[in-house]
């Protein structure tokens, strides 16, 4: 049998002889080297094996951003064990959740968030908890220097699940979406390919989290087809970008560090004098930034489409125009359809919702047979969701969503969660939670709230409650009181009249 492991793929026994090339260049830490990933996974191979995690097993993750976070990402996928790393912004409440519904073997959290998360009911249920900081420091690695490393790739199908990445849905509960090895290994394939990713000498300025498809799968995929040495920063930090920039020739990034960077002065075409390719995506880019770019870089961002259920699924292309407010084409094996609502294909130019099928489509969602039907049309075209047009030639523009979603910074809010907490706080009758333009971040959460009369309620009022229970970046920025939520003949809230109601509420801040 082929070992479709995408560990083999992306480590194996490639770099023995890369020597010293840095392969994560963290500010004020040592660089971890190529040539020590093979040993130093097979390290924590071993120690993951010590906990009895077996192929199949789920290790949850959540923990700061570093090397060690990457190695043991590496490293699960060299036992087969199944990645399923967390935003370091839930607060327990969510995680319990997420504890509860994938029933990991390991569960690895940050050391100072042990206490609060272990006195949870679900994470008594877990066989064995670890600790991990972001200096290396942690329970999980001591000692691991005294273990024989493990030497064996463990083999895999190509359906074989290599993580389980969670996004909420429109009902509220998020999802588990299941990753193959060959899903995430023929996308990162294709990108590597399609941008034209130049082996040994491209520079990745990475700033990303890495719990989220972008800045785990595209971005360290792509680093590693190319053995590309990394800046591997913590999170975006203006300053290191700048000190960073010279040194890189590609970056990845959200809509939100695009124009972040326009507002620094320091962003000039002299700095990025030894860059070749910016890229952005997980949100819409303005046609303003791509063109304010252009002006003071020289460089056009090559904008691409994707999503967790499909990795990327579109991009411009790296030779021709990349142009404004399109995500270009379909990437190579990946088909693309506009449809209307009975799946019957819109003709070039009219808006439908987008629906693909590819070697890159998700294997279904975790313990949910159901929602995952739902999300398939007959044939196997998966539904993305976005509301798109392509023009005669295959490009692609995305216009809207048809599933209630906001995109804040490049994170994935769905309303439906915000209101179901706001409606418990006494005194609320009913809430609407929508996204509004938002300078920094795209678009921010604003709430509706209706009262019931019961007691007074001001807007610090909704979002206290909220504390510990949602992520800081899902609370709403800010809070209206109405009488009523404008509703159709149907009852359904009106989102599209409280987005333009509510559409200058950031701006006049
Ligand atoms: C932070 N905050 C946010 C936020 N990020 N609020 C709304 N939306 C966000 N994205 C809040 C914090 O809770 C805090 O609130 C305040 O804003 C400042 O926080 P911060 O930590 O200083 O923010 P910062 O580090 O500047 O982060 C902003 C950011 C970050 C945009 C750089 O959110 C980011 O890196 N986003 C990228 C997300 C990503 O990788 N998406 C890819 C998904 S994959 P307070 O009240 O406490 O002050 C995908 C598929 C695909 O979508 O196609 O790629
Ligand atoms: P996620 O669920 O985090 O994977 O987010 C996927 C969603 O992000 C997609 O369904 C789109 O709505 C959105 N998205 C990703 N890239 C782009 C882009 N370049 N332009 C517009 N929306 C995007």
């Amino acid at each position: 049998m082929t070992n479709h492991n995408l560990y083999l793929r992306l480590v194996g026994d490639r770099f023995e002889k890369a020597s010293d090339q840095p392969f994560l260049i963290t500010p004020g830490r040592r660089p971890l080297l190529f040539s020590e990933l093979d040993r130093m996974t097979g390290l924590i191979a071993a120690r993951l094996q010590s906990l009895d995690v077996d192929p199949g097993d789920r290790v949850m993750v959540q923990v700061a951003k570093s090397p060690e976070s990457v190695l043991v990402y590496l490293a699960c996928l060299r036992v087969g064990a199944i990645y399923v790393p967390l935003n370091t912004a839930y607060t327990p409440a969510e995680v319990s959740y997420f504890i509860a519904d994938a029933k990991p073997q390991l569960f690895i959290c940050q050391p100072r968030e042990r206490e609060s998360l272990f006195t949870l009911p679900q994470a008594c249920d877990v066989p064995h908890t670890r600790t991990l900081g972001s200096e290396g420091d942690g329970d999980l690695l001591v000692g691991i220097e005294s273990l024989a490393p493990e030497v064996s790739v463990v083999e895999r199908e190509a359906d074989d699940l290599a993580a389980i990445l969670y996004t909420s849905g429109t009902t509220g509960r998020s999802k588990g979406t299941m990753l193959s090895h060959h899903n995430l290994a023929s996308n990162a394939e294709v990108l590597h390919g399609y941008w034209h990713w130049q082996d040994r000498y491209d520079v990745l300025l990475h700033a990303l989290p890495v719990f989220h498809v972008h800045g785990l799968f595209v971005a360290l995929h792509c680093a590693l087809l190319g053995q590309s040495s990394v800046h591997f920063l913590a999170q975006f930090n203006p300053d290191q970008i700048i000190d960073s920039l010279p040194d890189c020739t590609v970056m990845m990034g959200v809509p939100t560090f695009y124009t972040r960077l326009l507002s620094d002065s320091r962003l000039t075409d002299q700095l990025c004098s030894k860059m070749r390719l910016f890229i952005s995506g997980s949100a819409p880019l303005l046609a303003e930034t791509h063109r304010e770019f252009e002006q003071r870089t020289g460089f056009q961002i090559l904008e691409r489409y994707g999503m967790t259920e499909a990795g990327m699924i579109t991009s411009n292309p790296y030779h021709g125009d990349r142009l404004a407010g399109t995500v270009g084409f379909a990437l190579p094996g990946v088909s693309v359809r506009i449809v209307d609502n009975n799946g019957d294909e819109m003709p070039r130019g009219e808006t439908g919702v987008l629906e693909l099928k590819g070697p890159n489509v998700f294997k279904g969602y975790w313990q949910k047979p159901e929602k995952t039907a739902a999300e398939f049309r007959q044939g196997g075209w998966f539904i993305s969701g976005d509301n798109a047009i392509m023009d005669q030639t295959g490009r692609i523009s995305i216009v809207g969503r048809a599933k209630d979603l906001i995109i804040s910074g490049g994170y994935n809010i769905y309303p439906k969660e915000i209101e179901a907490e706001i409606d418990t706080i006494p005194g609320v009758a009913e809430s609407a939670v929508v996204g509004v333009p938002h300078q920094d971040f795209g678009e921010a959460v604003a709430a509706i709230v209706v009262k019931d009369g019961s007691r007074q309620l001001d807007e610090q009022e909704i979002i206290e409650p909220l504390q510990g229970r949602l992520a800081r970046f899902k609370q709403p920025k800010l809070v209206f009181f109405v009488d009523e939520l404008p509703r159709n003949t149907m009852g359904k809230v009106q989102k599209a009249q409280l987005r333009d109601t509510y559409k200058e509420s950031f701006s006049s801040k």
